[in-house]
């Protein structure tokens, strides 16, 4: 299914009506400088006009036949990472870059803060695309299945019950990438009605989970104010007790 072109899905095989493509959500995350945005153009096939760092976040939009793919890149450095945990739960697939030709203790980091990445609740059990990005900068030979040995990608992707491909991209081949974003493609077709469940039910958990917190807020205030409003004796048990008896 598809072109062996370098869109992430092909865009050639038929014009649905814009209004029966059904959404996907794909997010586009990676440390600072790991080619995000590079390869959210080449997804879509647009020439990049601005080579600035992105702080902030930056949507690719593209149509196939069935779906309409919104890619999210949300920007890498250590202030951006921080918000990246408010857009797990709104997708259905990751696609993580790591620089290649950075230094063994930066690609370290990089793959540190995927495996929290992947361990995440709303992350758990999405597929993900790691890609390997400016191969082209790279003097030695490396493998995808080097990577996946060196950081033991096969065990992370059974514990969090992930599907995990690896791929390179360089300036001048895109082959691979393509091949790892038909890979995605297929993953998201095959489980799209399972990753729409999984999104409601995240979304119904987490809003459920913030109620809990709110009425346990107001709750602990209420009685903070009426036991401050009169005397205790000194036998009552104390503030926390209370709470807990409470709540
Ligand atoms: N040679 C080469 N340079 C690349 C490649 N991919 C990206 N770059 C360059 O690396 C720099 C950083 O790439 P970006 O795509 O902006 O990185 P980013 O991950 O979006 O960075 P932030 O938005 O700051 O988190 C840019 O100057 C790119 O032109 C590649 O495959 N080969
Ligand atoms: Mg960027």
């Amino acid at each position: 299914m598809g072109c062996k072109d370098y869109n992430l899905f092909c865009c050639c095989c038929g014009n649905a009506s814009r209004s029966k493509l059904k959404p996907m959500s794909i997010l586009l995350l990676g440390l600072e400088s790991s080619g995000k945005t590079e390869i959210g153009h080449l997804i879509v096939k647009k020439q990049r006009q601005n080579f600035d760092s992105t702080n902030g976040v930056q949507n690719f939009t593209f149509n196939n036949h069935s779906f309409t793919i919104n890619i999210t890149e949300v920007g890498g450095n250590k202030e951006m990472q921080k918000l990246w945990h408010h857009y797990f739960i709104k997708t259905m697939a990751i696609v993580y870059c790591y620089d290649m030709s950075s230094s063994p203790s930066e690609m370290e980091n990089s793959f540190k803060v995927f495996n929290t990445l992947i361990s995440n609740e709303y992350v758990r059990g999405k597929p993900i695309l790691i890609v390997g990005t400016k191969a082209d900068l790279v003097t030695y030979n490396v493998e995808s299945y080097d990577i996946e040995n060196m950081f033991e990608l096969e065990k992370l992707a059974n514990i969090f019950g992930s599907k995990l491909k690896v791929c390179q991209n360089s300036s001048l081949d895109h082959d691979d990438l393509s091949s790892g974003c038909l890979w995605l493609e297929d993953e998201l077709n095959r489980d799209y009605k399972c990753l729409k469940n999984r999104l409601k039910l995240d979304k119904h958990q987490s809003s459920k989970k913030h109620r809990k917190r709110l009425s346990y807020w107001f709750t602990r205030k209420k009685i903070h104010s009426e036991l401050n409003s009169s005397k205790r004796p000194k036998t009552a048990p104390t503030i926390s007790k209370t709470i807990l008896l409470y709540s």
